[in-house]
């Protein structure tokens, strides 16, 4: 198997870090496509817990390339930031590369994504206030600062001025905010940038050369699939394409790369932000599973929202992304409930729905229909083989399965390493 994406199949935090970092054992070369400095990964290895949120987590891996692909925005404080903090636990990051197409997140994108929020007032998306939507509206809108301007001490200070300029007479003109000044963006940055250098390249050609020598590569994917701008909630989504396919732009491979689409799920779903999240549940089940399963946000803390397990969800998952296999997170959490609901199909006006609707209008009127199961109050979380689960546990995953119609490749009964356990 030469290359292989690990998707996230909800609202992100399903534990891709986890199956990445398992699944890249096996992989020569690890990247991420898309995102920056948004996604928070937990890793636990080599008896450490790192926190990783832009670098991919084959960094902990000396003898593999770290790939941060083209499709990425990348804030090189939070980078530098990140170098240093791997430092200090030992992790050295020679094997990073960074593409020089990639976008550079900088102060007043920040400062945007927090105007736009505060504009919003109750609409407002939840963004992780990291300059994500503003670095890639800019991006779009072909004024954008890539890795490879930042470098050039000439160029980086015209697109600058350029950028700020504008950016300036929309926060004091528009938002009645102050200026940002140019020095203090500027030199900071340059000296990121300085910093960076020795990793910025065209990552493109290294991973299709690696790819001709049949390296094995592992895309590791940010935030999940309902979060994607195009196939996910919008407006309530991020700037960019979690889906399998944001892979092939965001890395510049063509699709015929990719042998295996992963898509990793938990027992249950969660979401932090706003926006509809049809199973939500707004009661006591709702804080216990949070409560065990630690559902509170890598970087902004946040308490997540959690409900039951979504298979209108999932299935749309499946269907955009291509799925393969399935990596089913978090069974543990659910140890202790008297019942387990798996959603099943959405109610709208007496019509069965079994496509997740683009209307948010729509969906806010999608009642879940749900299939009630008996729990289990069993520890599992030794637990090393479909067979060795309580009866009511394997039912619920087989049933998980079935809805989704993907064969589980892995479940998870835990947060370490060896609770992840590989079906034959
Ligand atoms: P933004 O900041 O513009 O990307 O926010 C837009 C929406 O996207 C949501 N969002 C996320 N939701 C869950 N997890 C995220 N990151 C994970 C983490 C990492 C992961 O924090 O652990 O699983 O890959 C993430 N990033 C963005 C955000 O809440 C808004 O709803
Ligand atoms: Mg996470």
């Amino acid at each position: 198997m030469a290359s292989v994406v690990v998707v996230g199949s909800q609202w992100g935090d399903e534990g891709k870090g986890k199956i990445t970092d398992f699944l890249g054992e096996s992989a020569d070369v690890i990247a991420r496509s898309q995102g920056g400095d948004n996604a928070g990964h937990t890793i636990h290895a080599q008896g450490k817990v790192l926190k990783l949120r832009l670098i991919p987590s084959g960094i902990l891996y000396p003898d593999k390339l770290s790939i941060i692909g083209n499709g990425v925005v990348v804030n090189p404080e939070s980078l530098v930031a990140e170098l240093d903090y791997l430092a200090e636990n030992g992790v050295t990051a020679d094997n990073l590369r960074i593409s020089d197409r990639a976008h550079v997140i900088l102060p007043y994108h920040i400062e945007l994504d927090r105007l736009q929020e505060v504009s919003k007032g109750d609409q407002k998306i939840g963004t992780t206030n990291r300059g994500i939507g503003p670095a890639y509206m800019d991006k779009a809108a072909r004024t954008g600062i890539r890795m490879v301007d930042l470098l050039d001490k000439d160029i980086f200070a015209a697109k600058l001025r350029e950028n700020l300029d504008f950016k300036n007479q929309l926060f004091t003109k528009i938002y009645g905010g102050k200026a940002l000044n140019f020095d203090d963006i500027f030199e900071p940055f340059y000296a990121y940038g300085q910093r960076l250098k020795q990793f910025v390249t065209d990552t493109s050609v290294l991973l299709n050369d690696a790819l001709d020598k049949g390296k094995k590569v592992l895309f590791e994917g940010a935030q999940g699939v309902m979060l994607d701008i195009d196939q996910g909630t919008y407006p309530f989504v991020t700037s960019s394409n979690p889906v399998a396919g944001g892979v092939t732009v965001g890395n510049g491979v063509g699709p015929t790369q990719i042998n295996r689409v992963v898509g990793v799920c938990k027992a249950y779903t969660s979401r932090v932000g706003d926006g509809p999240f049809p199973t939500e549940l707004l009661d006591e089940t709702g804080d216990f599973l949070r409560e065990a399963g630690h559902e509170y946000g890598t970087v902004t803390k946040r308490p997540r929202r959690i409900g039951w397990f979504d298979s209108v969800v999932m299935r749309h998952a499946k269907r955009v992304s291509g799925l393969t296999d399935l990596c089913l997170n978090s069974i543990d959490v659910l140890t202790g409930l008297e019942t387990v609901k798996i959603c099943t199909a959405y109610e709208r006006n007496g019509e069965t729905i079994y496509h997740y609707p683009a209307s948010l209008d729509e969906l806010a009127q999608c009642k879940p229909i749900y299939e009630e199961m008996p729990g289990w109050q069993e520890d599992i979380t030794g637990v090393k083989t479909l067979a060795e689960l309580p009866e009511n546990a394997r039912h619920y995953v087989e049933r998980v399965a079935a809805l989704v119609g993907v064969d589980i490749a892995t479940f998870s009964v835990g947060p370490d390493r060896d609770q992840t356990n590989v079906l034959a």
